[in-house]
């Protein structure tokens, strides 16, 4: 016996000899990534503790790990190319012991790609932002096929993860460009990201009306914002396949096209329009595949900077507005699909680490937040700041429901 596992092994070692070089491609090797604070914290403070992601991108694999004492994540991955996120979300009481003031913060950061060929040593720079008690807890973008799709039943939903009212007249919401469907896309890269990575420019911005009147948002409660208000399934101007009945939304958006072919429903008041992009469409067109959605409060914003997108690979009259990272409430970047890169992302990671995805267009699916608790009767969702921890799909989009 002993004979032929000598043989077998010397075969073997002629084999591997023979075509080394594809051994080495699949021996594990260390991967040591090195976790900072931005610079604004004080001084030897360590990122310790922090969740860290790493995705191989060619087979999907995901690797978790927290760092450790140093800040540090040490691993053995096979040789590839690999997305790595970070987040961390911080108490007032741990914020002050890390920037001297006492505020709910978050700490993200991403690296893509990450290129591991032998032993490699990188650095995660990591970002700061402040938690805001309203996020966006569901939205659905995905729409349906219907021959023809129909593409007028999305809606947001907006709530209050906060034990304290939280004022809504003059909040904005806004989205980017569209996704694309794949990497390669035209539309892929969002280059607004590298040029002002401060800020995030929107195509489409509406506001929560304002009456002179402060309106408040109770804690554990939601505010639904409808393409159009109407229940989508049983209206003749809806579709029998949609999965919403928008009828009681607490607003819709309403955009008098010179097509005039959006309706203004009367039961369901209207957002204002504080900002159009393009005048294409009939109605608020924020894309099957997906695209970053924000809420934010800001005080001037008719002195925005408005821009075209810079070295845009498909030239169009599309400008686009800047609301600065530091106004931002909170954001979700929502894609077309789990294959779309990082570095074609919408939104900066201070606003959302990562992605999320309904998985696939024309299907009625939606992303909706996790639920982290349930305190007396209120939900409490998941809320670090990174959309791929935070989001899962919902099959059949529900707005104010999530128990
Ligand atoms: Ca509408
Ligand atoms: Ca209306």
């Amino acid at each position: 016996m002993k004979k032929i596992y000598l043989l077998m092994l010397s075969a073997l070692v002629v084999v591997l000899g023979g075509c080394r070089k594809d051994f080495e491609q699949v021996r594990a090797v260390r991967l040591t990534l090195q976790l900072e604070f931005p610079d604004a914290f004080i001084k030897g403070s360590v990122p310790k503790d922090v969740e860290v992601t790493l995705r191989n991108n060619i087979t999907g694999e995901l690797i978790k790990a927290k760092t450790d004492e140093e800040g540090k994540v040490v691993d053995t991955v096979i040789p590839g190319t690999y997305t790595v996120t970070a987040s961390k979300a911080y108490s007032p009481e741990e914020t002050s012991e890390l920037l001297g003031n006492e505020e709910e913060i978050f700490v993200n950061g991403n690296l893509s790609p990450v290129i591991v060929n032998e032993e490699k040593v990188a650095v995660l720079k990591l970002k700061s932002s402040r938690a805001g008690g309203l996020v966006i807890r569901e939205f659905y973008y995905s729409a349906i096929t219907a021959s023809p799709s129909y593409l007028y039943d999305g809606f947001t939903e907006i709530y209050n993860n906060s034990n304290e009212p939280i004022r809504i007249d003059s909040l904005y919401m806004g989205s980017t460009r569209a996704g694309a469907t794949n990497n390669t896309s035209a539309s892929a890269p969002y280059n607004f990201l590298t040029a002002y990575p401060e800020e995030v420019y929107l195509n489409q911005v509406f506001m929560v009306p304002s009456t002179g009147q402060p309106r408040f948002l109770e804690p554990g409660k939601s505010l639904v914002i409808a393409i159009s208000g109407l229940n989508h399934k049983s209206d003749p101007n809806g579709n029998k396949n949609s999965p919403v009945d928008l009828g009681d939304a607490d607003f819709e958006v309403f955009w008098d096209y010179p097509t005039g072919r959006d309706i203004d429903y009367p039961d369901v008041p209207n957002m204002v329009h504080a900002f159009a992009g393009n005048t294409a469409g009939f109605d608020w067109n924020i894309g099957i595949n997906g695209a970053g959605m924000v809420i934010f409060n800001t005080k001037d914003f008719d002195k925005l900077p408005v821009r075209f997108e810079p070295d845009a690979k498909t030239a169009g009259t599309t400008q686009y507005i800047g609301i600065p990272v530091s106004d931002i409430i909170d954001g979700v970047d929502a894609t077309a699909n789990a294959t779309i890169f990082l570095s074609n992302k919408r939104l900066p990671i201070s606003v959302d680490a990562s992605m999320t995805t309904a998985e696939v267009p024309l299907k009625g699916r939606s992303v909706r937040r996790k639920v982290k608790t349930v305190i007396n009767g209120r939900t409490i969702f998941v809320d670090t700041n990174n959309s791929s921890a935070d989001f899962e799909v919902n099959l059949i989009p529900s707005p104010r429901k999530w128990n």
